[in-house]
């Protein structure tokens, strides 16, 4: 399926819109999710163009992957989380509703409640 380069996550990109950033390198940013399922919820994308997974090259993934493991040791220390779920959807069957590739990194703590998506 094509690219929308005017999607919600490409402006936050171009900064055209707001997000709160916590990481950056030159392949991959990492925000806040707006909309937190559980206290310290990331995102991590790539900085360039791709729909989700099954559109991702070899390289956004493994940059995008080194970022989800940065920021998965980050999240648990700040939140003081014992693990951390890592959640990723494809296509609005699979639960996509931003249509560029993203990782959620969700810090997990005894007793907590994972919202549902969406
Ligand atoms: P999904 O994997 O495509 O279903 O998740 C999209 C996520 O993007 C979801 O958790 C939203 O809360 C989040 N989000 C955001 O962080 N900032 C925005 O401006 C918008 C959505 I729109």
């Amino acid at each position: 399926m094509a690219y929308d380069p005017d999607n919600i996550f490409a402006r936050i990109l171009r900064g055209e819109l707001p997000s709160t950033r916590v990481y950056e390198d030159d392949e991959t940013l990492a925000f806040m999710d707006i909309m937190p399922r559980v206290p310290g919820h990331v995102l991590v994308i790539p900085k360039t163009p791709c729909r989700n997974l099954l559109d991702a090259s070899a390289a956004q993934l493994a940059a995008c992957m080194a970022t989800t493991q940065k920021l998965s040791h980050a999240v648990m220390k700040a939140f003081g989380a014992g693990g951390v779920t890592v959640q990723q959807f494809n296509e609005t069957i699979g639960g996509q509703e931003v249509f560029h590739l993203h990782f959620h990194v969700l810090p997990r703590r005894e007793g907590d409640r994972l919202l549902p998506p969406g």
